[in-house]
């Protein structure tokens, strides 16, 4: 579900927070990392981020990602995973049993998409790309609510910033 300006203003869409950008959104992403964030075993793996821009931590209980829209096999999120309140979550996408915040599968930098289902089985954000380029990032400037666009500064887990708005996709 998306939220645009008219349906928050006429407040139709319960998934949005107050000012209109969606409770969760995919708000980063980074298919091609050699060296920009390494997870907790210092591994360069794939990995997107959660923004939350409301002012409530969110459970992450049973949403799930997906590597394709409508992809048959959903990960299905444990109760232990939040995003912080106007905060961010980093979640591993490296095929490994690393944790609760690492998935089961891997995203392709030659043409991929990655997909955030609300626990009711509901679409909450899509993001699809042909060509990653290594060490760079789709990002929302401003946090949630903008284009996700290639982003020469990957911010793992942090605002994305001004910064990336001025690379050329
Ligand atoms: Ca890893
Ligand atoms: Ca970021």
């Amino acid at each position: 579900m998306k939220c645009s300006l008219a349906a928050a203003t006429f407040a139709l869409l319960a998934a949005c927070s107050d000012d209109g950008a969606p409770e969760i959104s995919i708000n980063e992403v980074m298919a091609s990392n050699a060296t920009a964030c390494a997870d907790q075993f210092g591994e360069f793996d794939d990995w997107i981020e959660l923004y939350n821009a409301t002012g409530k931590a969110i459970s992450l209980e049973n949403y799930a990602i997906a590597d394709d829209a409508g992809a048959a096999s959903k990960a299905v999120l444990p109760a232990d995973l939040e995003v912080p309140a106007k905060g961010f979550l980093v979640i591993w996408l490296d095929q490994q049993v690393q944790g609760v915040d690492h998935l089961p599968f891997k995203l392709d930098a030659d043409g991929d998409a990655v997909t955030l289902y609300a626990p009711d089985g509901a679409e909450l954000d899509s993001f699809a790309w042909t060509r990653a380029q290594q060490d760079k990032s789709y990002a929302r400037v401003p946090d949630g609510t903008g284009e996700l666009t290639m982003c020469g500064t990957p911010s793992c887990g942090a605002s994305n910033g001004t910064g990336c708005a001025r690379t050329a996709p």
